[in-house]
C-alpha cells in the first residue's frame, strides 16, 4: 500500500506513535509517505520505503498567524496526486482531520478518491477538542473521515460523550516495539545516577500542566524519606521551570536531575525501579508503556485509558488525581524490597506485552484495508459524490 501519514512532528506522544506506525509498516513493504512541517523527532534513519514530504508555509506581512491548515491541504493534494497515494492516515484531529477533508474535496473534483483515516489521540478531543474554539469542526471532520480509531475504550467513549458522532469508532491501543523497548543491562548508568545502589524514579514528558509534573516530586519527596532514591525527569516544556522552583523550595535539588529532552529514552528506563504518571488527564500513556516495556513498574492516576494498560496491584497502582499521599504510599510498597519490585517487574513486561507492535500492526493493515473496500471499491463514485 502507498500510506500517506500526517501527524505533529514534535515529541508529543501521538507524532511519536504515528512515526512508529510509519516505520513499522515501512518495514512491512509498505510505501509510507509522512507529511509534516518538520522532520518527525524519531525519524532519524534512511529507510528504502519512506518518505518525508516538508509543508513549508509562506510569510506575509497581512498573516499575524500563518495560514499553516492551507498549506498542508495543498501540500496533501500535491502528494497524494504525484505519489498516488491510496489511503491517508492523520493523527490529531485538529487541524489533521479538517485539512484532509479539504484536500479529499479537492481531488475528488479530479476524479480522485483518497480514504482518509482519523486516529484520535487524547488531548484533540479530551482538552482541545472539546473547546468550542475548535469542536464544531472537530465533530464535523471526524464524521466526514472515512475510518476513525481511537487509542484505547476509554477515549473512544469520551470523544461519544463530547460529539454527535456518527461514525463507528475503532479502538486500536498504542503499541511498544520490543526490539527498542527492553530491559538492557546498563549498569555503568546506574552507578553513575544511583552510586549508592538508591532506588530510580522516573518521569518522562513534555511537561504541560495535563501531567502535573509537580505531583511527581511532591510523591517522590515521600518516597525519598523512606528509602534511599534518586529522580530522573526527562523532557521539557511549560512546567519546567515551575518543576524546577519546587525542587529547590523542597531542597531535593541533589536528588532530582533534569535531563530534558533524550532520544534513547529506552536506556535510562534500562536503569529505573518504578515510573511516576500523575497526569489529569491520559487517553492511554504511551510514555508509561515504554517504561513497562523495559520492566518498570507504574503509579499513576486512574483517569482516562490508564486502567487499560496499567493494572491495579499487578503492574502497579493506580490512584485518583492529587492524591499524593496515595500515590507515594504505593510507591513504598513496590520499592520496599526486592522480591515485591521483581514480582511487579514482571507483571509490567508481561501486560505489555499485550500492545505489541507485532500484535497491533496487523490491525492498523486489516482496517485500512477495510476502509479501502468500503469506502472506494463497493459503489466507488457513488460512495465519493456523495461527500
Ligand atoms: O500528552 C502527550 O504526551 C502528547 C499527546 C499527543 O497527543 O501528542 O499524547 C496523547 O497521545 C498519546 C499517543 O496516542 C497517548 O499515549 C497519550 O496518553 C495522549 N496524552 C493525553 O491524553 C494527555
Amino acid at each position: 500500500m502507498k500510506i500517506g501519514i500526517v501527524c505533529y512532528p514534535t515529541y508529543g506522544g501521538s507524532g511519536v506513535l504515528a512515526t512508529e506506525l510509519g516505520l513499522g509498516l515501512a518495514n512491512k513493504g509498505h510505501q509510507v509517505h509522512f507529511i509534516t512541517y518538520r522532520r518527525p523527532a524519531r525519524l532519524g534513519h534512511f529507510h528504502e520505503n519512506v518518505f518525508y514530504h516538508e509543508v513549508s508555509n509562506e510569510d506575509y506581512p497581512l498573516f499575524e498567524y500563518p495560514p499553516y491548515d492551507t498549506a498542508l491541504a495543498s501540500k496533501l493534494v500535491d502528494v497524494i496526486r504525484y505519489e498516488n497515494i491510496e489511503i491517508l492516515h492523520v493523527h490529531y484531529a485538529i487541524p489533521h482531520a479538517a485539512v484532509a477533508y479539504m484536500a479529499k474535496k479537492i481531488l475528488l473534483q479530479e476524479g480522485r478518491y483518497i480514504p482518509v483515516v482519523t486516529t484520535l489521540h487524547g488531548t484533540d478531543i479530551t482538552l482541545v477538542g472539546t473547546n468550542k474554539t475548535f469542536a464544531p469542526v472537530v465533530a464535523f471532520s471526524i464524521n466526514k473521515s472515512d475510518g476513525v480509531t481511537a487509542v484505547s475504550q476509554s477515549l473512544k467513549e469520551q470523544t461519544l460523550d463530547a460529539f454527535p458522532i456518527q461514525k463507528d469508532i475503532k479502538v486500536i491501543y498504542n503499541f511498544i516495539d520490543f526490539d527498542r523497548f527492553r530491559k538492557s543491562d546498563k549498569d555503568h548508568f546506574k552507578k553513575a545516577i544511583a552510586p549508592e545502589g538508591e532506588r530510580v524514579l522516573v518521569h518522562v514528558s513534555n511537561f504541560r500542566k495535563v501531567k502535573r509534573v509537580e505531583d511527581v516530586i511532591k510523591i517522590f519527596k515521600k518516597v525519598n524519606e523512606v528509602i534511599p532514591s534518586k529522580l530522573l525527569l526527562i523532557g521539557d516544556g511549560p512546567e519546567r521551570h515551575n518543576a524546577e522552583m519546587l525542587c529547590r523550595k523542597l531542597q531535593l535539588c541533589s536528588e532530582i536531575r533534569f535531563l530534558g529532552k533524550q532520544d534513547a529514552i529506552e536506556e535510562l528506563l534500562a536503569v529505573s525501579d518504578l515510573f511516576i504518571m500523575p497526569s489529569e488527564n491520559e487517553s492511554f500513556g504511551l510514555a508509561a508503556l515504554e517504561a513497562m516495556a523495559c520492566e518498570v513498574p507504574i503509579i499513576s492516576t486512574n483517569v482516562g485509558g490508564l486502567p487499560e494498560v496499567n493494572l491495579h496491584g499487578q503492574t502497579g497502582f493506580l490512584s485518583e488525581v492529587g492524591d499524593i499521599d496515595d500515590m507515594g504510599r504505593n510507591a513504598i510498597k513496590i520499592l520496599k524490597d526486592e522480591p515485591t519490585l521483581a514480582r511487579f517487574r514482571k507483571n509490567a513486561i508481561l501486560q505489555a506485552k499485550q500492545f505489541d507492535l507485532e500484535n497491533i500492526l496487523p490491525q492498523y493493515e486489516a482496517y485500512y484495508e477495510e476502509i479501502l473496500r468500503t469506502a472506494v471499491y463497493p459503489d466507488k463514485r457513488v460512495v465519493n459524490t456523495t461527500l
